[in-house]
């Protein structure tokens, strides 16, 4: 027995599935996860000192690898200094000030511990800010378990096949509406059914959790035009597209502003850190200055400060980052088509920046139902035979690819010869049946 299996079979014990998050059990991928020593760089390493190329990057967090010298040393100082005070402090001040100046459309900031909060706190202050009760979100998108937001939601609850969650109250999810990504008549339905009702349409201007699903030509910009005529807010959930699809985000990358920002992964470097923010007059209603009440212990934790700024900084300092980590995806993503071509194989590739999936269907996809058209069987095969070629993927079909600046040319190499081998191996045996 490896020592993966061992830990996992002591950690069921003692954790609900073994894991502190769903997707981690690898239950969608029919084996038993493997449990990570150290990683640096592109590459991880489990606990039977097996090396893989990650390509998960701590979903994306680990925008410049595991271990970052400069992040690892502005840790290392800042701990030295005390670990949490419970009180404001010079680096969040500079951290707030940095997301004022790099993302479009944020004034103020207020910073929690997870993109759950972040949701969560936005979609509060969406209320509290309008007056309104209800919240437009889109099937397959998934932003955090904030109880409103389990309707329907991708990520770990779509791959779980439980659209919905128990334990939630039928009242919490009573003024959650549920509409089409890159539908935009699907919105407009909603909006005459709620005349002066809706607070707030909530959307991942990148779908990434139901796999990577691409805005549509004018769906962003048809949603601000929505939310401007029904004097609604529009939240761009910017968890996964934060300070990687630009350096200001989604907002810059597609020129569509929203009213609210929230933000994860990125964020914190490594730690756990979450924020939200938008244009003084809406910030300005969350506590202690307005009524909107939000407030959390670790909040600005300055461990967690100096990795988040230190991750940014090297980001805004060093424009050419993501440059090449745009022109790499570019790259890969071009490969992985050429082999589907080459085999003509029924996959298709999503890509947009650094975030990549792979969906085993024939049918482009652009929507939720078209996501989850996408064979699951094939995708398990997939998954188990890019691991066994060293290959260290989202163990869920609803997931992304999330490159690193640290990946190099050798681990590009690697990972296409893996995906050559994983498509000619699924498609030699579709063709034998
Ligand atoms: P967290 O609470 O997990 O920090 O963030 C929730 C969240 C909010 N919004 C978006 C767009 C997100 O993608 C997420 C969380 N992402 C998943 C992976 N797609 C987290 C992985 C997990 O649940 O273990």
């Amino acid at each position: 027995m490896s020592l993966s299996d061992e830990l996992f079979e002591r950690g069921k014990k003692v954790m609900p599935g073994g894991v502190n998050s769903p997707v981690r059990a690898y239950g969608n991928v029919g084996r038993n996860p493997l449990f990570i020593k150290k990683a640096i760089g592109s590459k991880i390493y489990d606990v039977d000192d097996n090396e893989y190329i990650d390509f998960v990057n701590s979903w994306g967090p680990l925008i410049l690898g595991h271990c970052n010298k400069d992040i690892i040393d502005k840790v290392k100082f800042s701990m030295i200094k005390g670990l949490s005070f419970g009180a404001p402090t010079e680096k969040e001040v500079l951290m707030a000030e940095l997301i004022c100046e790099i993302v479009p459309n944020v004034d103020m900031v207020r910073m929690v511990n997870s993109g759950t909060e972040s949701v969560m706190s936005a979609l509060r202050l969406a209320r509290g800010f309008t007056g309104r009760n209800k919240i437009v979100k889109f099937e397959g998108c998934y932003h955090g378990h904030c109880d409103s937001m389990l309707v329907k939601a991708g990520s770990g609850a779509l791959t779980v096949g439980e659209p919905d969650s128990d334990g939630i109250l039928k009242e919490a999810v009573l003024n959650t509406l549920v509409a089409q990504y890159n539908d935009l008549e699907s919105v407009k339905r909603l909006f005459e059914q709620n005349k002066n009702e809706i607070a707030c349409i909530i959307v991942e201007p990148v779908a990434a959790n139901m796999g990577v699903v691409l805005p549509e030509k004018g769906f962003l910009e048809g949603l601000r035009k929505i939310c401007d005529e029904n004097d609604a807010l529009l939240i761009f959930d910017e968890v996964i597209t934060g300070f990687r699809l630009a350096l200001g985000g989604a907002q810059e990358f597609f020129d569509v502003s929203a009213d609210i920002v929230t933000f994860g992964k990125i964020i914190g470097g490594g730690f756990p850190v979450g924020a939200y923010g938008g244009r003084r007059e809406i910030m300005e209603c969350v506590s202690p200055l307005g009524n909107v009440y939000q407030a959390g212990t670790l909040s600005g934790n300055p461990i967690a400060m100096a990795a988040g700024y230190e991750q940014l900084m090297l980001l805004k300092k060093n424009k050419d980052i993501l440059l090449t980590l745009n022109m790499n995806s570019d790259y890969i993503a071009g490969e992985m088509k050429g082999i589907i071509e080459k085999y003509n194989a029924d996959v298709q590739i999503n890509q947009i920046g650094s975030l990549i999936s792979v969906f085993f269907t024939k049918e482009k996809v652009s929507s939720y139902k078209t996501a989850i058209k996408s064979d699951k069987e094939t995708f398990i095969k997939y998954f188990n035979s890019m691991l066994e070629n060293g290959i260290y993927i989202a163990p869920s079909q609803f997931e992304a690819i999330f490159i690193s600046f640290a990946h190099e040319g050798s681990d590009f190499k690697k990972f296409i010869q893996a995906f050559d081998n994983s498509i000619y191996k699924i498609v030699a045996e579709t063709n034998e049946k």
